[in-house]
């Protein structure tokens, strides 16, 4: 008996060692998700600081509305048991009360629903934005376009597990992630390409449908370089789950740098011989189909 505690207490401070090494490597990497994690992903850009205060301002409002409630409940139940009052009063009216369980809730809503537009309206306009990133959903890969910095494109898709490196994390480490600098107002435009998909980076406070034929738009500025991950969040089909979203936030000079790399990686794509085949291929299917809906 006096053995199987020991080793129970034993493996229970290895388990107590490894989650806390792992949440330790966790916090070394930037927002993400982690096992047994409370509450939200740390704030990357104004919008998310802006959001988890208003969060913090409806659970304070809700917290004293439940103990108000709760209080009247256990107020009743104490004060007017039959027991300690067996004759019920006969009251059915009471214009003050009346007025008040009126007024007061009307006032609640607009506590809340002035800071709630004030939210919606900042995230919906975005402010003077350095440069634009379109992102287009496919079935089941993100794709990026960069048109400010000659239509740098690339198609990200997720790692699979048993090519995973160490440090990657599951389901959410992608083969090119998206690029993007520090301390920018950048303009997002989200698109979908077959079905419904949902650009969602949580610590960005982003959450875009990608719908075909529309364009929809959201901004993030992040203040600090590092890695950020999200998923899709939309169920889109059978590889919803494996969509994931990386994003490198880099420095200025860095981003740059990486720019001038991709420019010179697609300059390189574009010279190899029949190269520019596929290119046209990649553009043509929409018209080149048109012609055989019609012999159909
Ligand atoms: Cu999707």
């Amino acid at each position: 008996m006096m053995r199987l505690t020991t080793t129970a207490i034993r493996k229970l401070a290895t388990g107590l060692c490894a989650a806390l090494a792992l949440a330790y490597s966790n916090a070394a990497l930037a927002d993400q998700p982690h096992p047994w994690q409370f509450g939200f992903q740390d704030a990357a850009t104004p919008i998310t600081e802006w959001i988890h205060e208003f969060h913090n301002w409806l659970l304070i409002i809700i917290f004293l509305i439940s103990i108000f409630v709760f209080g009247l409940l256990a107020y009743v139940m104490i004060r007017f048991n039959h027991r300690s009052h067996p004759v019920p009063t006969r009251t059915t009216h009471n214009t003050v009360v009346e007025v008040l369980w009126t007024v007061v809730p009307v006032l609640i809503l607009v506590t809340i629903a002035i800071p709630s537009f004030k939210l919606m309206y900042y995230m919906d306009r975005v402010p003077d934005a350095k440069m634009t990133i379109k992102v287009t959903g496919h079935q089941w890969v993100w794709e990026y376009t960069y048109p400010d910095q000659g239509n740098i494109n690339f198609k990200s898709l997720m790692i699979e597990d048993k090519d995973l490196k160490a440090g990657q994390p599951r389901l959410l480490e992608v083969d090119n992630p998206l690029v993007i600098p520090v301390a920018t107002n950048i303009r997002v435009q989200v698109a979908g390409e077959d079905v419904i998909h949902s650009w969602f980076v949580p610590s960005f406070g982003v959450q875009e449908y990608a719908v075909v034929g529309r364009l929809n738009e959201a901004w993030i500025k992040v203040e600090h370089e590092g890695t950020y991950y999200g998923e899709c969040n939309q169920i889109c089909g059978v590889n919803h789950a494996f969509m994931p979203i990386e994003v490198k936030v880099v420095s200025q000079a860095d981003f740059q740098k990486w720019v001038q790399t991709q420019k010179t990686a697609m300059r390189d794509r574009d010279q190899v011989p029949g190269a520019d085949v596929t290119k046209v291929a990649d553009v043509a299917p929409a018209t080149a189909a048109e012609p055989a809906k019609v012999g159909n």
